[in-house]
Parts: structure tokens; C-alpha cells; sequence
């Protein structure tokens, strides 16, 4: 059970954020609309939201699960390897600080960013991507090792992070699109596979007793309520245009 969440309002800076995408200017009023109806959907889940106010110095800071990794007892702040966003992390470390007593730090030359990271029960998948080199996610592996924890390090071959193209849903499951869906790192999970035309919602969020996913991925939701999940829909173009899904746009823990 998530009790808490951190997500922070995206400023009209996000325009000029960073992108890989080609799939258009994001509308800022409607990137408002968009991230307005990610919080109630999450307040729908039962948690309290620490909704932290734009920072117009940082464009990509709405995505703040890049800036940290968490866990009941510890957190880790990141070090984001876009130089943009490094300084992202002075403020969620300050945040975090409100909530935890032992902080972990990936430090350079080592860099990682959160969306890299995904946590399956007391095993953490790490991803090197364009994003997380292999010092930090060396140092990432070391920490969790140290606290109890199983960590699997997984290069990318397609995804812009990790978690881009797989999701834990509890109950030994994971969705799954393109590189991970034969990755023999996760044969041992029950699999909901994600076909090609759909990959974007394979990022998706499971909160207490609901899957967030995107809306406009039929397929992904039926797949998701025959299995027994019940599913809130959310718009999520404005965020995709800027390489952003459900998942980085909120700390849960
Ligand atoms: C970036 O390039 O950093 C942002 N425009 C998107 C970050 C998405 N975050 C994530 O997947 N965890």
C-alpha cells in the first residue's frame, strides 16, 4: 500500500523541456488539465499528495520520479544524468527530508535518474540507459544490497528508461512491451504483454487498488480488468510529448 505521493506542477518552462519526441508543442493549458486530473486520479487511490508548486529554472521538473528511489525505511536521492534537471534533486531532497531519516545519494561520477528504477516486492531492476551510467548504477545496486534488497542490472537496448516499457503490478505481474517482454530477467513473473502499436501504456501505475494507465489503449485495459484490475483512464498526451508517462510524473511511497 502507497500511503504518500510527491508530484510538483509543471511550469510554462516544460515547453522548452527536454525532448525526443516528434509529436508536437505540448498546450500548456492543457498539460495543466492533464497533470490536475493525475492528482485526483491518485487522491481516487488513497493517498495523501505533497503537491509541490512550479519551478519555471527547471522545464523537465514535473517529472520528479527521476530525482529519487524509495522505499518504506530509506531514500535515495539521484543524480539525474540530463545536466538540466541535476538540479532537481535540492528540492526534492528537501522535501524527502520531511518524510525520511536515512538518505542514500548516487554521487558522480555516477549518474542515475529514478525512471530507470522499478522495485518488484524486495527485487530492484536498474536500467543503464542514456540517463543512469553503470557507476551509478553500480552504486544504486551497492545500496540496495547493503539494505536487504535484490538488485538486477539491465542495459537497455530500445526504451528511453526502464520503466518507458515495463511496469510491476503486485501479485508476482508484470506488464511488459518490446525488449523486456522474452528479457530472461523477467521469466519468472506472470506477464501482461503490451503489443507494439501500444507501448506507451505499458507505463502504467498501479496505486492501491486501481492500475492508472493512459487513455486511448483499449487492448491494455482489457487486458488489465480480465486480469482483475480496476483501471482509471488519464489523458496523457501533453506528457508524452515530452517523453513523460504516468509513472514520472509522481514519487509513491
Ligand atoms: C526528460 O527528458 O528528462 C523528460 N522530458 C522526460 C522524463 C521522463 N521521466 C521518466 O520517464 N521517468
Amino acid at each position: 500500500m502507497f500511503k504518500n505521493v510527491i508530484a510538483k506542477t509543471p511550469g510554462k518552462s516544460y515547453l522548452n523541456g527536454l525532448t525526443t519526441s516528434d509529436l508536437g508543442k505540448p498546450v500548456f493549458e492543457k498539460l495543466l488539465e492533464q497533470h490536475d486530473h493525475y492528482i485526483k486520479a491518485l487522491e481516487q487511490c488513497g493517498v495523501a499528495v505533497t503537491h509541490l508548486p512550479a519551478s519555471e529554472e527547471f522545464p523537465d521538473s514535473t517529472f520528479v520520479e527521476d530525482a529519487a528511489v524509495l522505499t518504506p525505511d530509506f531514500a535515495v536521492i539521484t543524480n539525474p544524468g540530463a545536466d538540466s534537471r541535476n538540479g532537481e534533486i535540492i528540492e526534492i531532497e528537501a522535501t524527502l527530508k520531511e518524510f525520511y531519516k536515512k538518505i542514500h545519494y548516487i554521487k558522480s561520477p555516477g549518474t542515475l535518474d529514478g525512471g530507470d528504477i522499478l522495485q518488484a516486492e524486495d527485487h530492484f531492476y536498474i536500467g543503464i540507459s542514456e540517463r543512469t551510467n553503470e557507476e551509478g548504477a553500480l552504486q544504486l545496486k551497492e545500496i540496495l544490497e547493503t539494505e536487504g534488497f535484490k538488485a538486477t542490472i539491465i542495459p537497455l537496448k530500445q526504451f528511453f528508461h526502464l520503466k518507458t516499457g515495463i511496469a510491476y503490478l503486485g501479485d508476482n505481474r508484470m506488464v511488459v512491451a518490446g525488449e523486456f517482454v522474452d528479457h530472461p530477467a523477467f521469466d519468472s513473473y506472470d506477464k501482461i504483454v503490451i503489443g507494439k502499436e501500444d507501448e506507451y501504456s505499458a507505463n502504467c501505475i498501479r496505486v492501491n487498488d486501481y492500475v492508472i494507465i493512459p487513455k486511448g489503449y483499449e487492448e491494455t485495459k482489457r487486458k488489465l480488468n480480465e486480469a482483475g484490475y480496476e483501471t482509471i483512464e488519464l489523458d496523457m498526451s501533453e506528457v508524452q510529448k515530452h517523453d513523460g508517462g504516468l509513472s514520472c510524473l509522481s514519487l509513491r511511497f
